[in-house]
């Protein structure tokens, strides 16, 4: 049975008759469900071994299986090369490069997506790298989220082998069991000018809570595929004569509310919203809530893009309020 469908067919149908609790409306992976649904699915061996893993772990480390990935590598970094300019990254190089828009939508990266979310996986940015980001610890829940929670994911590909003095990612496994924080659970304003302020919050979490850090040194092709909730970044260049040529495609799944936390106050009915492009298709992806698309259920306060529309509802509710019509 397909266990995220029929979740949502759930939602949309509250009266379907598979509403059992076990289609809980999180990854499978999440739900104390688990050791059971994985001994009715039917999977192969290996498969269950990836699913294990990721639910454990909060990540893997897989063969991303490129065709003819010498030439393929050699071509991809090479065309990208000028598009660098000094900057760090080339974001949805995808949108002009055959080669990235394929690295987006590999077989074997959506196959494995779909065994460990049981969702269709949207790929929908890419960022290249041709050196080490040295980015501090984090999870993507800060930029990227979504409701139901944790449909999200990271795949990043190693376009040659990248050892410990090239500034490696590095990722906590296990921190993926930690709740999705949002700035305000940290005691932050929403704004990107809390961004530091968050990165020096997880790190003293990991800290506090004694995670071990895993340092992932990788070879050309092989792909690290880590967990909405995972915390992860780049450890620091120590030979700075080294690139690190990588691409890492971020991924929603269907059927859900995409937006950025970094800018929302979800408390107050501010939900900055995410139009995402499914990379597969060049389309928007519609935001959909308990099975329906959002603009057909939305009130004002649902889709109010930013704090301007969000600050004038507020304004309407309590003057309302106050006119005793509440
Ligand atoms: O490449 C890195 O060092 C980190 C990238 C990252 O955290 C991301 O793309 O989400
Ligand atoms: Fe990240």
């Amino acid at each position: 049975m397909d266990i995220q469908r029929s979740a949502a067919a759930i939602l949309a149908n509250p009266d379907a008759k598979e509403a059992t609790l076990r289609q809980m409306n999180m990854p499978w992976f999440q739900t104390p469900f688990f050791p059971t649904l994985l001994k009715e699915a039917n999977l192969s061996e290996q498969d269950r071994t990836l699913v294990e893993l990721y639910a454990r772990d909060g990540y893997l480390l897989v063969d991303a299986k490129i065709p003819d990935l010498e030439n393929f590598a050699a071509r991809l970094i090479q065309s990208l090369d000028p598009l660098y300019r000094g900057r760090g990254r080339i974001q949805d190089a995808w949108k002009e490069n055959s080669d990235a828009k394929m690295l987006a939508t590999l077989p074997e990266i959506d196959r494995i997506l779909r065994l460990l979310y049981q969702r269709d996986p949207i790929p929908f940015q890419t960022l290249n790298f041709a050196e080490g980001t040295e980015q501090h610890t984090h999870s993507d829940t800060v930029h990227f989220h979504c409701i139901p929670h944790g449909f999200m994911c990271g795949v990043w590909i190693a376009l040659e082998d990248i050892d410990m003095d090239a500034g490696p990612l590095h990722v906590y496994p296990e921190s993926h069991r930690m709740p999705a924080w949002d700035f305000h659970d940290l005691g932050l304003p929403s704004g990107r000018e809390s961004y530091q302020r968050y990165e020096e919050c997880m790190q003293t979490y990991v800290e506090a809570i004694g995670l071990k850090k895993h340092i992932v040194t990788m070879k050309k092709g092989q792909a690290v595929i880590w967990s909405a909730t995972l915390l992860h970044g780049g450890e620091r260049i120590d030979d700075r004569t080294k690139t690190r040529h990588s691409q890492v495609t971020h991924y929603y799944f269907d059927n859900c509310l995409y937006y950025t936390p970094m800018l929302s106050d979800p408390y107050i009915g501010k939900m900055q919203m995410r139009m995402i492009t499914d990379i597969r298709t060049g389309k928007t992806v519609p935001n959909m809530y308990a099975g329906k698309p959002v603009s057909a259920i939305s009130s004002a306060a649902m889709i109010a893009p930013a704090a301007a529309a969000s600050a004038s509802v507020l304004k309407r509710v309590m003057a309302r309020a106050k006119r005793g019509m509440q």
